[in-house]
């Protein structure tokens, strides 16, 4: 009776590690590092705000977000905006003033720093003591990376390339003995950009605000690269009557900036949202374009030349796709 009992237990205990195994498959997370020019366009804070969506319903790792723009709003901005969405434990790093691009504007990023109650105090509470002591990206990017499993990370950027070609740059050093190049090799599983135009010989911001760090990061990234360009993103808006949904929790950061950006009357495009969307849910919303080979000119024209075993490809969609992708948006930062 005793080996009878045995062999259903050892029965149920297979049982259920399948069973747990089904779960785990349906529910893969992805380990992301997420690099932005955070307060250029209110595309990025959205991008943000989903985000956080993922890490809620347990669909991400968000291991670091760095800065490729200059200045100490974007950290503080997201700072505000991941201390809002419960998240402020992710580590943040700036980019570094000798290699990102100049912007000395401001941005709707300073506007909602800057805001406060009728008292004088703050309006958003943000959990970084001093952003100008946080790390410089690179550090912070080798040291995430060392301590992954290989092949496990999937780079995000909605910004510039200056982080990514200065990455690839970077020596052995107390995190790893590898240089940048074969530690991304080693430790990376793809990089999704949103950056150039695949429609038409156009500069695109994220590529032409850093021609040669996007020049390099094309040439030299040593994992698969999906592109998400910019015809994509400007054909999937957010409408701004969703506004005053994004948190019925008022005041918050990222409608602040929606509306410190530019009003309240423009629909928003979604460049940098639909390439976090690729990077987390894979291509079910999108159409991915054979492989082939991206480069970059010095103009920063990007031209696509297809190839069997190039290692570039980017995201297409339809009209349906479109209209699928821009409920799914909506339903993602408003509910
Ligand atoms: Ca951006």
């Amino acid at each position: 009776m005793k080996k009878y009992i045995d062999s259903i237990q050892a029965f149920m205990v297979m049982l259920l590690l399948l069973l747990t195994g089904c779960q785990n498959a349906g529910k893969q997370t992805n380990n992301i590092i997420l690099d932005t020019d955070m307060g250029n366009d209110i595309d990025d804070a959205l991008a943000l705000a989903i985000m956080n969506r993922y890490i809620d319903e347990g669909r991400t790792h968000v291991l670091a977000i760095g800065m490729s723009k200059e200045g100490r709003a974007a950290a503080e901005y997201t700072d505000i905006v991941q201390t809002w969405y419960g998240h402020p434990d992710i580590p943040i790093a700036l980019v570094s003033g000798k290699t990102g691009p100049k912007t000395t504007e401001k941005h709707y990023s300073d506007r909602v720093c800057e805001m406060t109650d009728e008292g004088g105090t703050p309006l958003f509470a943000h959990t970084v003591r001093d952003v100008t002591q946080l790390p410089f990206a690179t550090t912070l990017y080798r040291k995430v990376l060392a301590s992954q499993p290989d092949h496990s990370v999937t780079f995000v950027t909605i910004g510039f390339s200056t982080n990514m070609a200065a990455l690839l740059d970077t020596p052995a050093d107390e995190f790893s003995p590898l240089a940048g190049k074969e530690l991304v090799a080693k430790k990376v599983k793809q990089l999704v950009m949103m950056a150039g135009n695949m429609a038409e010989p156009k500069g695109e911001f994220n590529v032409y605000m850093d021609i040669k760090a996007a020049r390099k990061t094309f040439a030299e990234w040593p994992t698969p690269i999906v592109v998400s360009p910019f015809e994509l993103g400007e054909r999937v808006k957010f409408p701004h009557e969703r506004v005053k949904d994004i948190d019925t929790k008022r005041p918050n950061p990222v409608a602040e900036g929606y509306v410190n950006y530019l009003g309240s009357d423009y629909d928003a495009c979604s460049w940098d949202p639909t390439a976090l969307i690729y990077a987390v849910e894979g291509d079910g919303l999108f159409t991915l374009s054979p492989t082939g080979t991206i480069d970059v000119d010095t103009l920063g024209i990007t031209r696509f030349t297809p190839s069997p075993d190039g290692q570039h490809r980017y995201l297409i969609v339809s009209d349906a796709q479109v209209d699928a992708l821009t409920r799914h948006l909506v339903k993602m930062i408003t509910e």
